[in-house]
């Protein structure tokens, strides 16, 4: 039996702030007995009594409603976890066999569990009936999956799969990434690795629209030379495998004159050049333009003199010209999507009133929050926005992005947070913007999908573990060493006055503790704090052993090397002031020269040229871990002075 609604959100959040007290200790993994982690969080799941072992051989049971990558994923978990022989049957014939595992896989047919919503599904797991997935649709089979694999336990030499009965459906329809920053673009086998990703963690949205891909915007007319149509087919055929909606969005504001019916048609012909590969989702961002001059004459005779509300009708008309006359005549092609030039504001305008009154309804519009990069975003923001724009928005969350000035030189590796539980009701979905780098986007990616499929029972502090488990392999102790560095990586720049994310919480802490028990006279307050130097120390070694994602351990490369020259600083320092402490003058001395030179090694570790502000110096635990050397540089040297 499933718990109500609002007992079940109680006890979600109880297991939340369990998981959250045993973090530091133990990554996501499930108390002894209970059902395993499964993320995103699921509407409804409830353990059952007994495991199901996978024998070596199983019976898969299919029909004409079963979906092919769906099917495809289960055959290789199966695989990959014991089944030897899979013997693949109809369910009439399924129905003549006995003594073994039936797994089975389709449509709503094939249970009365099968939620309404749309990407939902039924999944039960009971040695009475085996295996059960029933999708709403092909991407709710696929998410059955997903929920599945998240399920297998090892069991006496073998895997089994934990009892459990779920009924699960996302609450926002779209989520997960948008190529949109300015650098370097993604390489393909990048766009590969996060389209796995987005695939594993139910999200069902990339949108391509790197800034610096001149087909995109500079040269929107121009058709894409047949080597780069290959390699763009290649990455939307790995999306449809994953169940992803390949968006593509070409920004023709830069130049475009909205009267000529030749640059209409330019649009519609790129447009077709990507539906050939299979793409069947569009976007027209006007995002980034002046749309207060016009770039040809015909559109002061079309739309009259330049200005907000003359803009906003050249985008309407465009925008539901593509609607009626190529995502309504393609087959199988979603709503188009759009950015509106005024995208990170919540105050009215001609502009918008244009948007609000003649803009076709089924156009998705996007939305960045306030002020660009939002502090947070509100149930109330969310409101008036879904007003002003006349719809639900879907929002561009500029979150973990690193292309704008404040961010320049940093790993944005905090959590997902401060986005209010509820604005499914007023978000369509959200995607993030992540940074150039592309696998290190995943930890706050994890977050987006988590919240975007059931924002109720959303936590990051539950759910950022379960993504930094998930880039260790589920390994423990690599899972604690990503956690120390993801800690100095934790400062979000946001465009007020202040970081929407603290730098380094975790060391914050520690050392406050520290100088409030050391100036108290309290000496032993050093070894721990040395103790969590080390491990600050160790960590990028830990990182680089094989059990981290690699395409994770790449790109934080620098990051890596500048942290392990930190740690080795930190302990030095602490040493030196220890020395300082028992008077051992000269080993305090020479302590504190070798931590300077710590210091300015780590100083140097440069990134890459990774984004528009080229190389800067990799920085980690800035703020924190800086200003801890300093002052434990003073005290020593104070000390050392004072006994001379
Ligand atoms: F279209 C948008 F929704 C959007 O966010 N556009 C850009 C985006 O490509 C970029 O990655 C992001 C973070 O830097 O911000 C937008 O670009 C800006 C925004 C500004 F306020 C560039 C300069 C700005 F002053």
């Amino acid at each position: 039996m499933t718990l109500p609604g609002r007992i079940r959100l109680a006890a979600v959040a109880v297991a939340g702030a369990i998981a959250a007290t045993l973090a530091l200790t133990q990554p996501a993994a499930a108390a002894p007995g209970g059902v395993p982690v499964v993320s995103p969080t699921p509407q409804q799941i409830s353990s059952q009594p007994d495991e199901v072992k996978i024998p070596s051989t199983v019976v898969l049971v299919v029909d004409q409603t079963t979906d092919a990558a769906a099917k495809d994923l289960l055959s290789t978990l199966l695989k990959e976890h014991g089944a030897k022989r899979i013997i693949t049957l109809d369910p009439d014939a399924a129905a003549q066999q006995h003594g073994l595992l039936l797994v089975r896989l389709g449509g709503p047919g094939f249970s009365s569990q099968a939620p309404s919503q749309a990407e939902g599904y039924a999944l039960t797991v009971s040695r009475l009936s085996g295996i059960l997935i029933a999708g709403r649709d092909g991407s709710g089979q696929y998410y059955g999956v997903q929920t599945l694999r998240q399920l297998l336990v090892p069991s006496g030499g073998s895997w089994a799969v934990h009892g459990v009965s779920v009924r699960d459906w996302p609450n926002m329809a779209l989520r997960g990434s948008i190529e949109g920053f300015y650098g370097p673009p993604w390489s393909t086998e990048a766009r590969l690795h996060q389209i796995a990703f987005l695939g594993e963690t139910k999200a069902n949205t990339y949108i391509y629209s790197p800034k610096d891909d001149a087909y995109l915007r500079a040269q929107w007319r121009d058709p894409y030379p047949q080597q780069e149509l290959e390699t763009l087919g290649q990455v939307v055929a790995s999306a449809t495998a994953h169940h992803v909606e390949f968006t593509y969005a070409l920004s023709p504001g830069v130049s475009i004159c909205f009267s000529s019916a030749a640059d209409v048609a330019a649009v519609k012909a790129k447009f077709q050049s990507v539906y050939d590969l299979g793409v069947r989702s569009f976007s027209m961002p006007f995002d980034d333009i002046s749309y207060t001059k016009w770039n040809c004459d015909g559109d002061q005779a079309a739309y009259g003199a330049p200005g907000q509300a003359a803009a906003g009708k050249a985008q309407v008309t465009l925008l539901n010209a593509i609607t009626a006359d190529f995502v309504k005549t393609h087959d199988g092609v979603r709503p188009l999507q759009t950015v509106p030039t005024e995208y990170s504001d919540l105050e009215d305008s001609p502009y918008k009133t244009e948007l609000r009154e003649n803009l076709d309804p089924s156009v998705v519009v996007q939305w960045t929050g306030t002020a660009v990069v939002p502090p947070s975003v509100t149930n109330d923001q969310a409101r008036q926005v879904s007003t002003l724009y006349g719809r639900k928005v879907f929002l561009w969350d500029n979150y973990p992005v690193n292309d704008y000035g404040e961010s320049a030189g940093r790993l944005l590796l905090a959590p997902y947070d401060h986005r209010d539980a509820g604005l499914s009701q007023y978000l369509g979905g959200i995607v993030s913007n992540p940074m150039n780098q592309e696998a290190a986007s995943q930890i706050a990616e994890f977050g987006v999908a988590d919240f975007s499929w059931n924002d109720a029972a959303y936590s990051a502090e539950r759910s950022w573990p379960q993504a930094l488990a998930r880039l260790a392999g589920g390994d423990p102790e690599a899972t604690a060493a990503l956690t120390v560095f993801a800690d100095l990586e934790h400062y979000g720049p946001s465009s007020g006055p202040g970081p929407w994310q603290p730098q380094a919480p975790v060391l914050a802490a520690k050392t406050a503790d520290f100088w409030d028990r050391w100036n108290a006279g309290d000496h032993s307050a050093s070894g721990e704090l040395r103790a969590y130097a080390e491990q600050i120390r160790d960590a990028a070694p830990v990182i680089r052993d094989g059990r981290v994602d690699s395409a994770f351990v790449t790109d934080a490369g620098p990051w890596l090397d500048a942290t392990a020259l930190w740690g080795q600083a930190m302990v030095t320092r602490i040493d030196a002031l220890t020395a300082a402490a028992e008077g051992d003058q000269d080993k305090a001395r020479q302590l504190t020269t070798t931590g300077d030179s710590l210091v300015s090694q780590a100083q140097a570790v440069k990134t890459g040229n990774t984004n528009a502000w080229g190389v800067r110096q990799a920085l980690v635990g800035d703020g924190v871990l800086d200003t801890f050397l300093s002052q434990a540089r003073d005290a020593t040297v104070g000390s050392t002075a004072g006994a001379a």
